[in-house]
């Protein structure tokens, strides 16, 4: 795809597949790369009967860092989060036989940020509408949704218009922005259908859940990884303002200052 139709495409439906960007062979190593990845946080609430999550992985495995920051994935996210990006977060999602339904979401809805995110889900293995395959509905982006918390669960109030399957093949891509719903179905085969998600962040918006050190990415569009102390989005006053503002909501049932001291003690929650 062109870059152009790249942009378009993803500002009109939130959502662009990408087929064939990695080989069939770099799937299997980064599934073995996944599986003997380390988490940096203990947390994985989402994880319910066969629907397993394994996230924050890459920040001590260097062949993950490697496969997030690589030219060819970069290509692919400057022409929607700019030129200069970083990770917040990841995770290896394996939904095995009888896995449940995973409903309909926006995922800003579980990191709790402002700002947009870009979501790039790797099909690990074959997804397809049997085994846990990925719905989105289009042009959904362009709006905060309605949700209700269910358990750990942020599950969207309506009902898709137009949902779309999509089918993917070991290698292909999706990106999708974290305001698009979707949702994952069922998995009534007898194989596990694994989806890598790396969630990206352009250097310009803050992430005031992560803690440091920050993986950087990219800058001026070129494959840098580091880890850095601070960026530009944190040292941000307006940025800071603004989730300042959301914890002093009238509307908060807790006084904003018991919910930042809940985060810092439970760091690396979605
Ligand atoms: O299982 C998947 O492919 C995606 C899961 C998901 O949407 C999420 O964890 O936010
Ligand atoms: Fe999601």
């Amino acid at each position: 795809m062109e870059e152009k139709e790249l942009r378009e495409t993803f500002e009109r439906d939130g959502f662009v597949i990408c087929k064939g960007v990695f080989s069939k062979e770099e799937m299997k190593t980064l599934l073995q790369d996944i599986e003997a990845a380390q988490r940096r946080y203990d947390s994985d609430n989402l994880t319910r009967g066969s629907m397993t999550f394994k996230s924050s992985i890459f920040f001590n495995e260097p062949k993950l860092q490697a496969f997030a920051s690589q030219q060819k994935v970069i290509d692919l996210l400057k022409n929607l989060a700019g030129p200069d990006i970083w990770v917040r977060w990841d995770q290896a999602v394996a939904k095995g036989p009888g896995a449940d339904t995973f409903p309909w979401h926006q995922d800003n809805h579980y990191s709790k940020l402002i700002d947009p995110h870009y979501q790039f889900w790797v099909a690990l293995t074959d997804s397809h509408e049997n085994n846990g395959g990925l719905w989105v509905q289009p042009g959904s982006h362009k709006k905060e949704q309605p949700y209700r918390k269910v358990g750990y669960e942020m599950v969207y109030g309506g009902k898709p218009e137009s949902p779309v399957l999509i089918t993917a093949e070991p290698g292909d891509v999706v990106i999708f922005s974290s305001f698009t719903l979707h949702s994952t179905t069922p998995n009534t085969t007898q194989d596990t259908r694994w989806a890598y998600v790396i969630e990206y962040m352009s250097l310009e918006h803050y992430d005031p859940y992560v803690t440091p050190p920050y993986f950087v990415v990219a800058r001026d569009g070129k494959s840098c990884p580091e880890f850095v102390e601070t960026y530009r989005g944190r040292e941000n006053l307006l940025n800071r303002v603004k989730y300042r503002l959301i914890d002093l909501t009238p509307t908060t049932k807790m006084p904003g200052w018991v919910k930042q001291a809940q985060k810092v003690l439970t760091p690396g929650t979605r």
